[in-house]
């Protein structure tokens, strides 16, 4: 299990990201044996929205990934196992990408693992995630900070 904390989310510069914008954490991992799942922990706030991209990268060899989200207890909140995302240095995967937007405060999990039980390899992941959004005095929804274009159909107005 790998724990990781709010200070390690920085606005970086890297094309792979899907929303560069975002304060966002880079990881290498490995599924190392057939049917072994990584696990990350993070603490997060309620109406964050989580993004996670599974990259298959020059170097990697983990061509089908499967990225799971879930609770404190490990229940699945949400998963996927292949997903579209642009921009990527992808070299032809069945890569996992999932967007979430959180309901409730506290621990999660994010689980890797190959597709059919016996897929292995190294990957990279990305986590990124916006900043919450506040309900303000008249109790409208809004950021926090300046607008972020999550998606063109998905645009969060200030
Ligand atoms: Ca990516
Ligand atoms: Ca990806
Ligand atoms: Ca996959």
């Amino acid at each position: 299990m790998v724990i990781i904390n709010d200070n390690q989310f920085a606005v970086i510069n890297d094309p792979n990201l899907e929303f560069e914008s975002l304060p966002s954490v880079v990881l290498q991992g490995n599924v190392q044996s057939a049917g072994s799942e990584n696990l990350y922990q993070l603490n997060l706030e309620k109406n964050t929205t989580l993004i996670l991209d599974v990259d298959f990268l020059a170097g990697d060899t983990l061509t089908d990934s499967v990225v799971y989200l879930l609770d404190a207890d490990m229940n699945v909140v949400a998963f996927n196992e292949w997903g579209t995302n642009s921009g990527d240095s992808d070299i032809g995967g069945y890569e996992a990408f999932l967007e979430y937007t959180l309901t409730t405060d506290g621990i999660y999990h994010v689980k890797v693992t190959g597709y059919s039980g016996f897929d292995t390899g190294t990957y990279t992941l990305n986590i990124s995630k916006s900043i919450p959004l506040i309900a303000n005095d008249d109790e409208t929804i809004t950021q926090e900070n300046t607008a972020i274009t999550l998606n063109p159909q998905r645009t969060m107005a200030v």
